[in-house]
């Protein structure tokens, strides 16, 4: 009926239908005691009420009943849920980073990938982290979820059986995009995945500006985007230099933007708005980001406004 693609979907799948099936026929029995009541013991012309009190078999009944099926459902979850902390030793160990709104995959020695890529029936233990709110990784074909929460270590792990490429989602509200705080499970052959390894591999070492890592690992890029798209905020791309119209207060006014005005921006985000864009959505980062940090953005961000 379902299809899981790991190790442990069986276990969820298991618990899953059985306590559905209970409540679906605990609705409908009631459901159907109800009606029939309501009509047999409508209120009729000249009919006696009957009085009665006690009865120790029902009641022995409808203690033993419920306590059978709860300690079934608990066997069931039980058994899923324990082999899911339970990591092999052999386990591979990737390490999701959670951050707003984005997930990254850290398969050590700097080798970090937007997706997360692993071998078919390997083992694959992943650590959760978080750099700023909760978050929470959710791969529902595999039927594992765990929160990444900030300043304490998680995990999960399971070993994926089929190939193909699966949803992961967020699913701990983390902010105004946590609904496209999205990625991609790919489970490939381990021939397949060999071939991508060393090619990302060869890719991961080349050097990234540290402008550019210093604005992906602050958070910038979730609201500015580097390609010219809208989000949140204005596109880094080609804004250095730019002439644009701000708010400031309430008087519109036209500005440059030079190196005074992204200063600001960063440290009194709200002080002049771009005109078309939202107050309130950018905290200061008087005490994130300091001067030097701030001249080697506007240096990144000159590079991409194509500037000398
Ligand atoms: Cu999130």
């Amino acid at each position: 009926m379902f299809t899981g693609a790991s190790n442990l979907a069986e276990g969820v799948d298991r618990t899953f239908i059985f306590i559905f099936s209970i409540a679906a026929i605990f609705i409908v029995g009631i459901t159907v005691f109800m009606i029939y009541t309501v009509v047999h013991f409508s209120r009729k012309k000249g009919k006696e009420a009957s009085q009665f009190r006690g009865n120790a078999k029902l009641e022995a009944l409808w203690i033993t009943v419920p306590i059978i099926i709860v300690m079934v459902m608990f066997y069931y979850g039980w058994s899923g849920f324990a082999p899911m902390r339970d990591v092999p030793a052999n386990a591979m160990e990737i390490t999701a980073i959670g951050r707003m709104w984005e997930w990254e995959f850290d398969y050590g020695n700097g080798m970090k990938s937007k997706e997360l890529v692993i071998p078919v029936n390997k083992a694959v233990r992943v650590n959760l982290k978080s750099e700023d709110v909760n978050h929470s990784l959710f791969i529902p074909a595999f039927r594992v979820k765990e929160d990444a929460i900030p300043g304490y270590s998680n995990y999960l792990w399971f070993i994926p059986t089929i190939v193909g490429e699966y949803e992961i989602l967020c699913t701990e509200y983390c902010g105004l995009l946590h609904s496209s705080m999205l990625s991609k499970a790919k489970v490939l052959e381990q021939d397949k995945y060999d071939v991508w390894f060393s090619e990302f591999k060869n890719t991961a070492s080349e050097p990234v500006p540290d402008g550019y890592l210093l604005l992906r690992n602050t958070g910038c890029i979730a609201c500015h985007s580097l390609d010219g798209t809208r989000l949140v905020g204005p596109s880094f791309k080609n804004l250095f230099g730019k002439e644009t119209t701000v708010l400031a207060g309430t008087t519109q006014k036209s500005i440059t933007v030079n190196e005074e005005y992204i200063k600001n921006s960063i440290y009194n985000p709200d002080s002049e708005i771009v005109t078309g864009y939202n107050k309130g959505l950018m905290r200061s980062y008087k005490d994130v980001i300091n001067d030097n940090d701030i001249q080697i953005i506007i240096d990144y961000l000159k590079t991409l406004a194509g500037e000398k």
